[in-house]
Order: structure tokens, then C-alpha cells, then sequence
């Protein structure tokens, strides 16, 4: 019996079915992953026991000197990883980095450029209900109706025109490559500040199959837990020239004691990511977000933008009456298949409710699933979308689901 089944049952049990759970269904949350066992060893270590305020050999507590080996490793790693010039590693989350990223260059009511979030931005890029919009005057841009694209001519245009004092790029559901030189130029247009999120494309960006913007963007924030198959955290990595404001900002700024276990653990993610291994991982996972979409447009769903050069997808039920991303997250939900409702462009529904579904592949991947089980699943998501009212049909795809999963065991 584990020391926490002996003492607290009910967390236990909770943890049980939350494996369980992980393990029969098919986790397709873009923003979703599972990290190794090396990983989960180091967050769930003795690090979480101490305090290191401050950073490597200059902290407020004494005893600091095996978690800083931990933090001289993640900064190291990381700075390798990506070839960015300085990086800090103690943000909790993507939402800190972010933070850290603003508080760095910007003073309240500076005036932002961001993806709208119904674009596929993320709440932190200027959102009215989030910090970042209620502290800076941010103005939103957005894809082109046609493409679905970023119209980076327009972004150019409209950054010459707001002269904004930073333009943020990145976002949480966004199928296509970012051109990171035409941001620079929009920045450069009216001498804005480039930062990029790059939380959903870390991985992608560090294996080489995505385009990175560490050479043109001044800051770069990313989460830990995505594609880059990490703990749950977040990053900064940034130009020289800004390395001691950033520092200074996450701490004493915003953060007290940094989570050690988890920067422990971000380093051994670090380490993973530069194998050979991890790089035909991402090679996969992008080839299966390629297999998957196919198959879906085979089934005559309406991707935005028509598909994929990424990790995810966005299938739009815009146009299909009484259908809407709520309900195909129900009916998927009850087939043993998780995936969130997102807002597409130009949607008239509300967040809770959208006319799309964000569809991911990072996770299935990490699986060992292949392009074939991308055609398997597509079929169950048809089948499921097809019977959405019907929930004995939806309750027989998910013991399929659950018989093929365990084809591919996941934390034996
Ligand atoms: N919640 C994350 C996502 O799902 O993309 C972004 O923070």
C-alpha cells in the first residue's frame, strides 16, 4: 500500500481514476501531453521542500546549493535548446511568463498588439477580462475571413497605423506556421517590441519543425508542458540586453520562491528534448496532425484555414445548423474522447459554447500512435459526431476506444 493510500484514501483514489482516465481514453487536448517518468520523479522529489529566492549562487536562504545545480542546469539547457541568450526559468506558468515578458518594457496603458483570442490568441495576449487587457491598451488583430490566415501585410499596415509598443505573436489555436521575419518587420515599422508565445510550439520549434523566433524576437515565453512534453510551468528567454530587468521582474517582481521541484524537473525535460528520439517524436506528431486532418476532410468537416502545418486543428461547425462545440465536446466526452470546444474566427457564439473543437496530436503521439491509429481515430470521432444523441452508441465507441488505447500502454 502507497504511504498516500494509507493516509489519505480520497486523493488517492482520485489519482487512481485520473490515471485510469488518462490511460482507456484518447486524449487529444492540443495543449495536453505526458511527460516520462524521469520527469514526474523530479517534480514529485524533495525539491518541493526548499526555498531559494533569488537565483543561482546569489539567494535570500542558505542551502541552496544542490537546487542550484538544478536551476544552472534548466537555464543551460535551455539557453542550448533553443540558442536563445538568456533564459529564466522560474515562472510558474505560460500567464507568469507572459507577465514577466510586459512588466519587463511596458508601463500600464502602453499601447499592445495581439491575436484576438477568438482568433486563436490566448487570454493573456489582451484580453479585456485578463490582466493583460485590463493593464495595457491592447488592440487586437486578427486572420484574414478568406484564408484563415494571418494577412501579415495587414498586420504591418495596422502596427504603422496604432505604432504600437510591442506586438505579441504566438497563440493557443493557431493551425499554421508563424513567419517570424514579417513579424519583425511590423515591429520594426513602428518600433515596437517583438515577444512571441511560443507554448503550444515549443516542442515543434525545438526538434526544427517549426520556425523558431529566437533570433528575431526580443522575448520569447513558452510553457513547459506541451509539445515540450514537460512538468507544468513556464519559461522566458530573451536578448542580453534585457537579462537583468527580466530577472529582476519574475523576482522580486512577481514571484517569491521558485518551485524547485518543477525547475528540477523542466531540466530533465531540457534534456530529453535534445535526443534524437524527441526530435522523430515531434517529426510524428506533426505527421500525424497531417493524417489526422486528412482524414477528417475525407469525412467533409470544415477545418479552418483547410488544415495544418502543426500539432493541432480547429474543425469548425460554423456552418452546420444546431451544431455547436459544446455539444460535439459532450458527445466526444462520452465516446472516450477529450477534446475542448474552441471559438473559430469570425465566431458568433460565445466562449462557452463556440462553434469549433481544438483537435491535438502531441499526446496520442507520445503514445507510440502512428498516421494508421490517425485514421482509426478519425473514424471514431465521425462515428461519435454522427451519433451525437444517441447514448447507447456513444457508450459502445467508448469501450472500442478504451480496447484500442490499451494497445498502446501508457504508465504501466
Ligand atoms: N490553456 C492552454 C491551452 O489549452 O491552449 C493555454 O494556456
Amino acid at each position: 500500500m502507497s504511504y498516500l493510500e494509507k493516509l489519505d484514501p480520497e486523493i488517492y483514489s482520485a489519482i487512481v481514476d485520473e490515471q485510469n482516465r488518462q490511460v482507456d481514453k484518447l486524449e487529444l487536448i492540443a495543449s495536453e501531453n505526458f511527460t516520462s517518468k524521469a520527469v514526474m520523479e523530479a517534480c514529485g522529489g524533495v525539491m518541493t521542500n526548499k526555498y531559494a529566492e533569488g537565483y543561482p549562487g546569489k539567494r535570500y536562504y542558505g542551502g541552496c546549493e544542490f537546487v542550484d545545480v538544478a536551476e544552472d542546469l534548466a537555464r543551460e539547457r535551455l539557453k542550448k535548446l533553443f540558442g536563445c541568450e538568456h533564459a529564466n526559468v522560474q515562472p510558474h506558468a505560460g500567464s507568469q511568463a507572459n507577465m514577466a515578458a510586459y512588466f519587463t518594457v511596458l508601463k500600464p496603458g502602453d499601447k499592445v498588439m495581439g491575436l484576438d483570442l477568438s482568433h486563436g490568441g490566448h487570454l493573456t495576449h489582451g484580453h479585456p477580462i485578463n490582466f493583460s487587457g485590463m493593464l495595457y491598451d491592447f488592440h487586437g488583430y486578427q486572420v484574414d475571413k478568406e484564408s484563415e490566415t494571418i494577412n501579415y501585410d495587414d498586420l504591418i499596415r495596422q502596427a504603422e497605423k496604432i505604432r504600437p509598443k510591442m506586438i505579441v505573436a504566438g497563440a493557443s489555436a493557431y493551425p499554421r506556421f508563424w513567419d517570424f521575419d514579417k513579424i519583425r518587420e511590423a515591429c520594426d515599422s513602428c518600433g515596437a517590441y517583438m515577444m512571441v508565445d511560443i507554448a503550444h510550439i515549443a516542442g515543434l520549434i525545438a526538434a526544427g519543425v517549426h520556425p523558431s523566433p529566437i533570433e528575431q524576437a526580443d522575448f520569447v515565453t513558452s510553457t513547459t508542458h506541451k509539445t515540450l512534453r514537460g512538468p507544468r510551468g513556464g519559461v522566458v528567454m530573451c536578448k542580453e540586453q534585457y537579462a537583468v530587468d527580466l530577472d529582476r521582474t519574475v523576482m522580486p517582481g512577481l514571484q517569491g520562491g521558485p518551485l524547485m521541484h518543477i525547475i528540477a524537473a523542466k531540466a530533465v525535460a531540457f534534456k530529453e528534448a535534445m535526443t534524437d528520439e524527441f526530435r522523430a517524436y515531434q517529426e510524428q506528431v506533426v505527421k500525424n496532425a497531417k493524417a489526422l486532418s486528412e482524414a477528417l476532410l475525407g469525412y467533409g468537416y470544415k477545418l479552418v484555414s483547410g488544415g495544418t502545418d502543426n500539432h493541432l486543428m480547429l474543425v469548425s461547425f460554423i456552418d452546420v445548423p444546431k451544431v455547436s462545440g459544446k455539444k460535439v465536446e459532450k458527445a466526444l466526452d462520452k465516446a472516450g474522447i477529450t477534446v475542448n470546444k474552441n471559438t473559430v474566427p469570425f465566431d458568433p457564439e460565445k466562449p462557452f459554447v463556440t462553434s469549433g473543437i481544438r483537435i491535438g496530436t502531441p499526446a496520442v503521439t507520445t503514445r507510440g500512435m502512428k498516421t494508421d491509429q490517425m485514421v482509426t481515430i478519425a473514424g471514431f470521432i465521425h462515428r461519435a459526431i454522427e451519433n451525437r444523441r444517441n447514448d447507447d452508441a456513444l457508450a459502445d465507441i467508448a469501450k472500442e476506444v478504451s480496447e484500442f488505447c490499451r494497445e498502446f500502454p501508457l504508465y504501466q
